[in-house]
């Protein structure tokens, strides 16, 4: 495992892929390799990119890649596909749309599909990420359909977080919906060669000045600068405005002012020193995660299924209330 970690952090593209395979299984094995790799982690500029599913999401993520390997910068793809195996065709899509981009050292592109739950999924995004990260890629991108709190959790591993919007999917704006808009640090509405695009950027320019469902925006017109947000931020640390960034990705228009923006966003939480706590929130937020996982797991091997079974007939037969019989299985009676 320590070799298979040398490897990687020397750059050897096998290792790279064995490495992402082992985290994708949640094997075992990925332990001691992703804490030998750990002491090289914090490098890498991790950006989520969420929204509807036939936003263009995969597409912009291509064009995004592209642009900058264009500037110098390797990057790492993550496309996760919580819905799956029943859109192994869009996993497949994606690669093949991504093809082009293959043969080019300073790109590498792993497709996630959840094997159990959810919850794995996010821990098998955020090793996969961190993967990236002591193979010395520059960018990390995660593409997630936003379809709600699961995916959320996903993208909450990011820096700088994307929301894609696109006109005429039935929604004016597929986000609020889905209630992901108050997580985009920058949005954008793609597919702005289709009509209806000057409406939806409308309509996200009203979410942002009314400062719902976010009140960041709010929060500028009332007193110029955020007097406190959540966690403690300090009172001083000046407002980011989402920006809205409109782009053709089919054509690769647009990419070039999203990576602006991105990176005004970075000098943003660099400038006013949130980075530290942007990590130490993120990282608070996986020691719970783990913790949570590690102790279900450990409770679990101590428990037949019959047990559990039979608890389960017990509450139905209203014998037992749900909180008794949790308490019941904690206490081993
Ligand atoms: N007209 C138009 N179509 C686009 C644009 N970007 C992507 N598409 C198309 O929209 C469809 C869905 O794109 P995809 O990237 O798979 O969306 P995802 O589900 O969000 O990943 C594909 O047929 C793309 O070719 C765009 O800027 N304009
Ligand atoms: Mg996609």
């Amino acid at each position: 495992m320590i070799d298979l970690a040398q490897a990687l952090l020397d750059g050897n593209r096998r290792a790279l892929a064995r490495a992402l395979t082992l985290v994708e299984n949640e094997s075992e094995k990925s332990e001691p390799l992703l804490a030998a790799l750990f002491p090289h982690t914090g490098r890498a500029w991790v950006i989520g990119i969420t929204g509807a599913p036939g936003t263009g999401k995969s597409t912009l993520v291509n064009e995004v890649a592209k642009a900058y390997r264009k500037l110098g910068k390797s990057v790492g793809i993550i496309a996760v596909d919580p819905t799956s195996p029943f859109s192994g065709g869009a996993i497949l899509g994606d690669r093949i749309r991504m093809r082009d981009l293959s043969g080019d050292p300073g790109i590498f592109i792993r497709s996630m599909a959840t094997r159990g739950n959810l919850g794995g999924l996010a821990r098998a995004t955020r090793d996969a990420i961190r993967v990236f990260d002591a193979a010395k890629f520059d960018l990390v991108l995660v593409e997630t359909v936003g379809a709600g709190q699961n995916e959320v959790d996903i993208v909450r591993a990011a820096h700088t977080t994307i929301v894609v919007e696109a006109p005429g999917l039935g929604d004016e704006v597929q986000a609020i919906k889905a209630g992901i808009l108050e997580i985009a640090d920058v949005l954008v509405v793609n597919k702005a060669d289709r009509q209806g695009a000057a409406h939806t950027i409308h309509a996200l320019k009203a979410m942002l000045e009314m400062g719902h469902p976010s009140s960041r925006a709010g929060m500028l017109n009332h007193h110029g600068r955020v007097m406190q947000i959540e966690n403690g931020t300090p009172a001083d640390a000046a407002l980011w405005i989402p920006p809205i960034v409109q782009t053709i990705a089919a054509e690769g228009k647009g990419t070039d002012v999203l990576i602006a923006a991105v990176e005004s966003h970075r000098q943003h939480l660099e400038a006013h020193h949130e980075l530290a706590q942007i990590e130490r929130q993120h990282l608070r937020t996986e020691l719970y995660d783990r913790l949570r996982d590690s102790l279900m797991a450990r409770l679990l091997q101590t428990l037949p299924p019959e047990r559990i079974a039979g608890l389960v007939e017990r509450i139905q037969a209203r014998e037992i209330d749900p909180q008794s019989a949790v308490q019941a299985l904690l206490s081993g009676n």
